[in-house]
């Protein structure tokens, strides 16, 4: 099967209460299991989670996750009041069950946003990152460091994907200026290409969709980049990020359509001419580098003027630049 950005019918996803995280976190600890990265899964957890049998719960799918001792001081993040909503909060039962993330469809599955049942083989423990290219500060780097070493902070965005339908979260992380500083490019550095994990051993959608250009690879000008808005991720909701959102660190540059915001970051690589990127490839005239958020440009196949809002399913209409243009329009003009 060939999927390319297909809108679908919104399917209504029911949200589930969650037992909080870090308590179970703790008590998992203490009895011993928490270490491992394997949670004993769903037997133990079955047994916690009467009913719940059927569908998977929230805490089921943080298991085998990236963690180091001290975590629980980093996640929440401060919150940074500057990034507030016109529009209510995304409930995070559908912020973490109805994902866009192609390395995780599974030819059993027709629903491709169902990632969150196909995650549970991705392991990113231990996470790390190389960095290379027109920099001076280049090389492996862990994310436990950098997220020791920066300040994370939670801000609220808008996300929009390219088919339309749209969400609001509270996502933790890092200024990606501040990361791209440290690392420091040269001047001859223009833009910044980024490349996903890639296993098929682990990722369904990986293994069975060949004719797909694997690994994941995106890219950025650099001072789309440098702009206050980008944020290197690394939790939602305040918790460390589930992997079918793209843990344990990804970008988020809420101005563009998702597929702009790479999933899983294993390189970043500063260079000096535009890099290619892997929805362009597949159909050029329907993914541009830029894709910038834009109600009066339509996708070839789809008009762009309105959006659905998840998880109620209202449609109001999309935003320029979707409703950060204080902060970016100056880049493009
Ligand atoms: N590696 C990788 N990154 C990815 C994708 C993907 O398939 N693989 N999908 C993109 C698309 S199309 C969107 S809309 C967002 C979805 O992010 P979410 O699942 O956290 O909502 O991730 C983007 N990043
Ligand atoms: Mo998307």
């Amino acid at each position: 099967m060939f999927y390319i950005h297909n809108p679908k019918p919104w399917e209504k996803l029911k949200p589930t209460d969650e037992s909080d995280y870090w308590d179970r976190r703790r008590i998992l600890k203490s009895i011993g299991l928490a270490t491992g990265g394997l949670l004993a899964g769903s037997s133990f957890m079955s047994a916690c989670s009467p009913g719940r049998s059927k569908e998977k719960t929230l805490q089921e799918t943080v298991t085998n996750h990236f963690s180091f001792d001290g975590i629980e001081n980093y996640f929440p993040a401060k919150r940074n009041t500057n990034y507030t909503l016109d529009r209510e909060i995304t409930d995070e039962y559908s912020a973490t069950h109805y994902n866009n993330f192609y390395e995780f469809i599974d030819p059993s599955d027709p629903n491709i946003y169902n990632a969150y049942r196909f995650v549970d083989r991705f392991d990113n423990r231990d996470w790390k990152f190389e960095v290379s290219g027109l920099a001076a500060n280049t090389g492996t780097f862990y994310l436990e460091e950098i997220i020791k070493k920066f300040v994370q902070e939670e801000r609220t965005y808008r996300f929009r994907c390219v088919e339309r339908w749209s969400m609001a979260v509270p996502w933790t992380g890092i200024p990606f200026s501040k990361l791209v500083s440290f690392f420091e490019p040269t001047n001859k550095a223009t833009y910044i290409r980024m490349i996903s994990f890639s296993d098929e051993n682990q990722m369904p959608g990986v293994k069975n969709m060949k004719h797909y250009p694997w690994p994941y690879f995106e890219g950025l000008r650099m001072d789309e980049a440098m702009n206050e808005l980008t944020l290197l991720v690394t939790g939602l909701y305040g918790k460390p990020l589930p992997k079918q959102n793209g843990a344990p660190m990804r970008l988020i540059t809420p101005w563009k359509y998702g597929y702009k915001s790479i999933k899983s970051i294993v390189k970043i690589e500063f260079v000096n001419f535009e890099p290619e990127t892997f929805w362009h490839t597949l159909a050029a005239n329907e993914y541009g580098f830029y894709s910038n958020v834009d109600p009066e440009v339509p996708h070839p196949r789809w008009s762009q003027a309105r959006e659905k809002m998840i998880p109620n399913g209202s449609w109001r209409p999309t935003l320029k630049y979707n409703g950060y243009g204080e902060y970016v329009a100056w880049m493009y003009s």
